[in-house]
Parts: structure tokens; sequence; C-alpha cells
């Protein structure tokens, strides 16, 4: 009879994104041993186009385990966002507002190079390409994961103590945990993003979040040669319906401003259309499965939030199992969904005001679309406004 390979580990982490890698990091700081199971390979997690903006105490966690020097090279450090509507331009000072905190533009793409090759060269273990992960005696002390290292290898099996659940919205984790234990709260807007990367220099000093009424923009940045920008479109439209000249076209109408600015086009090398939607699932735990990032939980790209709030989750995932394996206290393992939520719903409820306030939602009643401009109005307007907005955008303090 065919017997399984087992190996063993403090931790088995699913997935290689934001959060499994800060997982692993985390953990080997504090001495813990952990796996990372990844279903695809090296080059395409390197290579995924996704988050831009990261926090403030994010870029400092970083920067604290020695892992920020090329973010630190090559990141743009942002004091300040701008808002246009009406074709008018509003800066929010975001450090004046917050006593110096600002955010860095530094992709995802490279955050997750930066992880992988630091935790590879100090002996961390990532295997990639795996398939077939599934989970095993979540509920006893003494959990397992069992996997293959391709469609065609013979099935392996992981024990642990605990398994971090880092999959994202689609992978298998979220499911493992009861359907009568689990609690989910979600919003599909009718509208989507769709990103291109162009080859051009930076049209603007900071980013600009365009409401217009045919819809909205963002202009972002990721180097002195490569520019980030997004339209609101139908998440159902098909990339091949626009063309580059059709891009720039609405591009230019969205981010017109009286005072004559101008956006420098140039060649696009990447475009694409994500859908939105606000998701949280209640409980983020069952047994000794922890989940973490965006298999817990979704917010909308407009406030930047997504990458920033799975680190903030296996921080405080990180803190518990040092916790237990120091004292063998439980109580943060016991807390851990509850200590994340509080910090999950308030991000959702940025992401949902910054959503609402800055696209153009056809559902809305003519009432709320107008209740919508008046909130930029008062907003851009108000110090005490800007500051709310402000402290946000950076990140809130984290606990
Ligand atoms: P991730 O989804 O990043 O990582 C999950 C990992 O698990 C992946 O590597 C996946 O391959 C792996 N996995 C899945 N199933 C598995 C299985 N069965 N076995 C093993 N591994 C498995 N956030 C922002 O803040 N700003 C943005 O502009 C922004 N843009 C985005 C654009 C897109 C297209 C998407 C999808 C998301 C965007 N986000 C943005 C959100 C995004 O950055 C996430 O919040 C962030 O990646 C969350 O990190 P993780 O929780 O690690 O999940
Ligand atoms: C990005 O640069 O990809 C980006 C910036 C700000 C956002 C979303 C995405 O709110």
């Amino acid at each position: 009879m065919q017997t399984t390979k087992a190996t063993r580990t403090q931790v088995a982490i699913v997935g290689a994104g934001p959060a499994g890698l800060f997982l692993s990091h985390l953990l080997h700081r504090q001495g813990i041993e952990s796996v990372i199971l990844e279903h695809r390979t090296r080059e395409e997690i390197e290579g995924t186009i996704r988050a831009g903006v990261l926090e403030q105490w994010v870029v400092d966690l970083m920067n604290g385990m020695g892992l920020g020097g090329r973010m630190m090279r090559e990141g743009h450090f942002h004091s300040g966002i701008t808002l246009r509507f009406d074709r008018r331009s509003h800066h929010i000072d975001m450090a004046e507002l917050t006593g110096g905190k600002r955010v860095t533009v530094y992709a995802q793409h490279e955050v997750i190079r930066d992880l992988v090759s630091a935790r590879l060269e100090d002996g961390g273990s990532i295997l990639f390409g795996v398939s077939d992960v599934q989970f095993h005696d979540l509920d006893g002390k003494a959990p397992r994961v069992s996997f293959r290292r391709g469609p065609d290898a013979p099935p392996e099996e992981l024990r642990c103590d605990f398994v971090a659940g880092c999959d994202g919205f689609h992978g298998p984790a979220r499911q493992a945990i009861p359907a009568a234990a689990r609690a989910e709260y979600q919003i599909v807007y009718p509208f989507g993003w769709l990103g291109i990367l162009t080859a051009a220099p930076p049209s603007h000093p900071e980013l600009i979040y365009a409401n217009h009424e045919r819809g909205f923009a963002l202009l972002s940045t990721r180097s002195p040669e490569v520019q980030r920008l997004y339209l609101q479109v139908d998440p159902r439209d098909d990339i091949a319906n626009w063309p580059d000249d059709r891009i720039w076209s609405e591009l230019h109408r969205r981010l017109e401003e009286d005072a004559g600015w101008s956006l420098t086009e140039g060649a696009i090398f990447q475009k694409g259309i994500i859908a939105m939607r606000s998701f949280v699932c209640e409980t983020m735990q069952h047994g000794r499965l922890f989940l973490a990032g965006d298999a817990a939980h979704i917010v909308p790209p407009t406030g930047a939030k997504g990458l920033n709030l799975a680190v903030a989750d296996v921080l405080v995932l990180s803190r518990a199992i040092d916790a237990y394996y120091k004292s063998g206290g439980m109580e943060g393992l016991e807390g851990y969904s509850a200590t994340c939520l509080r910090r999950i719903w308030k991000a959702e409820r940025f992401s949902w005001y910054m959503t609402t306030m800055l696209h153009r939602n056809e559902q809305d009643s003519p009432f709320e679309q107008r209740v919508h401009l008046a909130e930029l109005d008062y907003l851009v307007h108000s110090r005490a406004a800007m500051t709310a907005l402000a402290e946000n955008y950076v990140g809130l303090p984290m606990e």
C-alpha cells in the first residue's frame, strides 16, 4: 500500500501572497517554523499586478524586519492625495493632518519579490506549484494539510500545530470552516476598474482620485517611467472593447481640469478589468485554522486597504501563536477573529465610503448622486473631514 510522505512543521501556511509571506517572516523572527504551500509558480506570483499603496505602519514594519531596502530606494513617498471633481483639484495634505504620516507607492508584486527572496535566503520553506490542498483534523491539536507537489505527484501530508489560511478570496481555506459556523457579509458593486500600466512619465506629483460625470478615474504611479491608471467600467465588460485610444480618450475626459493640467500618454503594456466587492467572513477561525487577508475579507481598492489589512491580520496572528508557544496562553488565539474584525470593519467602512463617494453608480437615485457630490464638497472644505480621511488612508494605528 502506498504510504503518504509526511513532514512536520509548527505552522502550515496556505498561500504565498502578502498574508502568507509576511506571516512566515514574522514567525521566523519569533523562532517559529512554518512551511508555505503555494498553488502558483514563483514567476506567476511575482508577476501578478495588483496593489500599489503601503500604509505608514506597514512600511515601518518592513524596515523594522530588514525587508524594506529596495522599497526605500524604489518606492514613492506620498504625503498627500488630490481629489478632483467639477474639473477642480483639491489637495489633501495627509502628512500635515496626521502628524507626518505618509503612504508609500510600491507595487505589490515588488513586495512579493522582496519577501520571497528574503525568506528563501534565510532558509524558509516555500513549496510552489502545489495542488489538491485539503485540510484535516482542524478541530484537534494535530491538524494536517494534505497536498501534491504537482497534479501527477503522490499525495503528501504536512503535520502541524496551526494552519494559516492565506489563500485569498478563491482559496479553499474559508470553505474549511463549516457553513453553519460562518456568517458572510457582502456588497457586489455594479462597477469595476479597468487598470493599465503605461510607459510614460508621471503627469502629477501625487495620486488623483477623480469623480466625473462619465465615471471614476484614478491616476497612480509605479516609477518615473511607468504609470498606473484606472477607469470605472462595467465589470462585465470585455477588455477587447477597450483599445488603447478609447482608454486614453476616457482618461483625458474624466481627469480634465479647468486649470489646464494635461495627462501624458505612453505605450500601454498591461491592461485588465477587475470586479469590485466588499466582503467579510465572520468568524476567521475554526479549531486550529486561522484565516488571514483576502481569504477572510475583500475591500474595493478605492481605499488602498487590501494588502495592508492582510498584513494587520498576520501581525495579530503571529503575536498570538508566539504567546502560545512561549506561555501556553490561548487568549490571543481565542480572540484572534474579534481582534482582527475590529480593524477590518473600519477598513471596510472607509473603502465603501471612498468607493460610493467617488464612483458614479447608475443604481443611485438622483438624490443619492447629489449627496455624494455634497460629501465631496463638504470634505474638501472641512479640516475635520479631511483629517478623518487622512488618518484612515495613511493607516489607523495598530493596537
Ligand atoms: P492573495 O490573493 O494576494 O494571495 C493568495 C495566494 O494564495 C495566491 O498566491 C494564490 O495563488 C494562493 N492560493 C490560492 N488558492 C490556493 C490553493 N488552493 N493552494 C495553495 N495556494 C493557493 N489592494 C490594494 O490595496 N490596492 C489595489 O490596487 C489592489 N488591486 C487589486 C487588483 C486585483 C486584480 C486583485 C485580485 C486584488 C487587488 N487588491 C488591491 C487587493 C489585493 O492586493 C489583496 O488585498 C492582497 O493580495 C491580499 O493578500 P492575500 O490575503 O495574501 O491574498
Ligand atoms: C495603485 O497604485 O494600484 C492604487 C493606488 C491607490 C488605490 C488603488 C490602487 O486606491
